[in-house]
Formats: structure tokens, C-alpha cells, sequence
């Protein structure tokens, strides 16, 4: 039997992603406790996305969250770990991720639903492509690949249209945001068809890409955001000028 399934290398891994999610999550917690409490919402989401993302890797670390899957293109007794705890928290994290950057803009509620619901059908479509034994996983993937491009169009044209609608300062840390994201995003099709899609690369190297990504896209994107925002409340308070969302 041929099983392609995490070492040594990749349980570790794991256990560092945790840490560094664990440890991030404290920090934005604390980051929140220096701010007069109806200015938190930014804080509190990026909170609760590494907070998610940490217990998401416990359980990888500690060996759960994963099942066997048959590879369709192998023999007949190919198989592949696959980690669907990973679904479980991007199915959360995502639709965060994307609620911290549509705040900063002054989209209508309709708008912003149709783009989190994009989203979790995004991510569900590649857990079901994740967890197919035959060919068709690349019709869920495709699917995905759709949500995926509705979600980019609506960040590049509406979303950020709003964001520079509530002045200067807010579309440009949007526009630095919003390029962090596409670097980003663009990338996890890319591993997932190398991965759990056609099973080319070993399941350490699917752990490490995916865990740089996903610290890149949680850690360093709560720091620019959370950072930025600071810094333009600081900015607005020594001028005078009002916060207030539109
Ligand atoms: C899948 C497979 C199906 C096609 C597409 C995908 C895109 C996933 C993305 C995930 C982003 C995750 C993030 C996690 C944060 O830590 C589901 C892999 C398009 C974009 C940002």
C-alpha cells in the first residue's frame, strides 16, 4: 500500500503553527484592551480568526482532524492523509478575514452577504473535492476556482470603490491589504491541486506551503490591518477629525 501521510517534519510544523497562532492571538487580544471598547471590531475579529486558527492546528498537531482518502489516479490501494480540519477553519476564518477588510469600506449589507456566502461555498467546495476518491474532485474544484474569482472581482471593483469612498487613509491601507490578499489567495488553488487534488507532493511539503500561507494570511494581515488602523485613529485624533464608519 502506498499512503502518503505526514512525518516527523510535519507533525512539528503543526505544533509551531499552533504556537504562532496561540501567541498572535494573545497579542491582538491585548492590542484590543488599549482601545475605548466601540473601537474594537477590527481587534476582535482578527482576534477571533488566530484564536480559531490555533485550535484548528491543535488538533493537527496532535494527530486528529484528518482521515485516508483513496487516490483515484493511483493503484488500487494509493491513499493521501487529507486534513479536512483545515476546511473547518478556513469554513470560519475566511469569511472573517474578508468581513476585516469589507469593514473598512461602506458596502451595503446585501453586498457583503453575497460575498461571505461565496466564500463559505469556496471553501466547501474544496473540502468536497478534498474528500472525492474519483476524477470529479476537479468539478468541485472548478466550482471553487468560480467562487474564488466573484470574490476577487468584488474586492478589486466594489469593495474598494467603498474603502476609498471613506476618505484617503482607508483606501490606501485597503489597497495595501487588498494586494497582501490576492499574493496571497491565489496561491491555496494552487497547493490544493498539488496536494489534495492530483497527490504530487508529499504531505510535508502540502503542511509547510499551506502553514506559511495560512500564518501569512492570519498573523501578518491582523498586524497590517490592526497596525494601520491605529495608526489612522492617532492621525485623526491630533487633526480633530472624526472616526466614525459613514
Ligand atoms: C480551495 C480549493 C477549491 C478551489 C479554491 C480554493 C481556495 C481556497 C482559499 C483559501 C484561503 C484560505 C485562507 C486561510 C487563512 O488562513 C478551497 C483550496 C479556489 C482561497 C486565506
Amino acid at each position: 500500500m502506498v499512503y502518503s501521510h505526514a512525518d516527523a517534519a510535519g507533525w512539528t510544523l503543526y505544533w509551531i503553527t499552533y504556537g504562532i497562532m496561540a501567541v498572535t492571538a494573545l497579542i491582538f487580544f491585548a492590542m484590543s484592551l488599549r482601545r475605548p471598547i466601540q473601537q474594537r471590531s477590527h481587534h476582535y475579529t482578527s482576534f477571533l480568526i488566530v484564536a480559531i486558527a490555533s485550535l484548528a492546528y491543535y488538533a493537527m498537531a496532535s494527530q486528529g482532524g484528518n482521515t485516508r482518502i483513496r487516490v483515484y489516479q493511483g493503484p488500487a490501494d494509493s491513499y493521501r492523509q487529507i486534513f479536512w480540519a483545515r476546511y473547518v477553519d478556513w469554513f470560519f476564518t475566511t469569511p472573517l478575514l474578508l468581513l476585516d477588510l469589507v469593514l473598512l469600506s461602506n458596502l451595503s449589507k446585501l453586498r457583503i452577504a453575497a460575498i461571505m456566502v461565496a466564500d463559505i461555498f469556496m471553501i466547501l467546495t474544496g473540502l468536497f473535492g478534498a474528500v472525492e476518491a474519483r476524477s470529479n474532485k476537479w468539478g468541485w474544484f472548478v466550482f471553487g476556482c468560480i467562487f474564488m474569482l466573484y470574490i476577487f472581482y468584488e474586492l478589486l471593483v466594489n469593495v474598494r470603490k467603498g474603502a476609498y469612498a471613506r476618505g484617503g487613509q482607508h483606501g490606501m491601507l485597503y489597497s495595501v491589504l487588498l494586494v497582501w490578499l490576492l499574493i496571497l489567495w491565489v496561491q491555496y488553488p494552487v497547493v490544493w491541486g498539488l496536494a489534495e487534488g492530483s497527490s504530487t507532493v508529499s504531505s510535508d511539503t502540502e503542511i509547510a506551503w499551506y502553514a506559511a500561507l495560512d500564518i501569512c494570511a492570519k498573523c501578518v494581515f491582523g498586524f497590517i490591518l490592526l497596525l494601520g488602523i491605529e495608526s489612522i485613529d492617532r492621525k485623526r485624533a491630533a487633526t480633530g477629525s472624526s472616526n466614525k464608519p459613514p
